[in-house]
């Protein structure tokens, strides 16, 4: 009785996770797809870190929710009142009550591993290449270069008409920060007004921009394109208006482009469009 219902179980976990690396596959890069339903692409070591920790968890949550089904089920054909009608009057069972007391302890044990791993990953950066000040405020990013004299950028959302070709509707800006590929970027974040959350889904950050507060993340893209992310703190009316959009481009490309913009952040726009052209529509086309 107990070996089909475990095949069963495995078989259905199986099935689960070739469904799960599918919807994998059809997740965008940089920027949502449609029909997604798995995580954004990951272009840093972190983000892969957690895809791999979250592919792990959604498998062991597989497991035990068929496991619980497979005995709910077990139950209900066998010990209900016409198949099995003088019930047991069982009320302890020292093996199974200390079972199911370590079990679930090993589980979380194994679970806590992969954990404390990637969360040591993601709060203990290596020496930054590079460092950006982002600020939300209602309702925009500002992007600042603190090694660059301060520069400056803010980053207005396009609206309908305003979109180019390939742009994403809702998450691309007017300015685009740019930062060099394959370089440990660290970035302080702080909120202007109210609290705001900064985030790029395919660098796996995510973290709260308050006001008065310095927090800090980092990345290292591995992977040119344009990145975006949305702000992730309800903070007003245009919360859903402040999106924040980071181009990852080769040290080269990224010191042009650092040299036009200390003068001009038009002029640097030139520059990054003729030496990336339609990158806009690569993240879409690599999808
Ligand atoms: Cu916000």
């Amino acid at each position: 009785m107990f070996a089909p219902a475990v095949k069963t179980t495995l078989r259905i976990a199986a099935t689960a996770a070739a469904l799960f690396s599918a919807g994998s596959a059809m997740a965008g890069t940089g920027q949502p797809s449609p029909w997604q339903f798995g995580l954004q692409d990951a272009v840093t070591p972190v983000f892969r870190q957690a895809h791999e920790f979250h592919s792990f968890i959604l498998a062991i949550m597989a497991v035990i929710v068929l496991f619980v089904l497979a005995l709910l089920v077990i139950c209900v054909v066998r010990f209900n009142e016409k198949a099995h009608p003088v019930p047991s009057k069982t009320t302890h069972h020292t093996l199974l009550e200390v079972a199911w007391t370590i079990l679930p302890v090993l589980i979380l044990v194994v679970i806590a591993i992969p954990s404390f791993r990637l969360l040591f990953a993601q709060y203990s950066p290596p020496p930054a290449d590079l460092t950006i000040k982002v600020v939300g405020r209602q309702w925009n990013w500002d992007v600042v270069y603190p090694d660059a004299g301060e520069l400056t950028m803010t980053q207005l959302m396009l609206v309908d008409d305003e979109l180019q070709p390939g742009q994403p509707r809702q998450l691309a800006t007017d300015n685009v920060a740019v930062v060099p590929i394959n370089k440990v970027v660290r970035v302080e974040v702080t909120g202007e007004d109210v609290i705001h959350s900064f985030t790029i889904p395919s660098f796996g950050v995510k973290v709260d921009a308050v006001p008065g507060r310095l927090n800090e993340t980092w990345f290292k893209a591995e992977k040119e394109g344009i990145y975006y992310g949305q702000c992730s703190e309800l903070c007003g009316f245009a919360h859903d208006a402040m999106p924040i959009s980071i181009q990852v481009v080769s040290q080269e490309i990224y010191d042009k482009w650092l040299a036009a913009a200390k003068t001009s952040l038009d002029e640097a726009k030139k520059v990054l469009a003729q030496a990336t052209p339609g990158a806009d529509a690569t993240n879409v086309a690599a999808r």
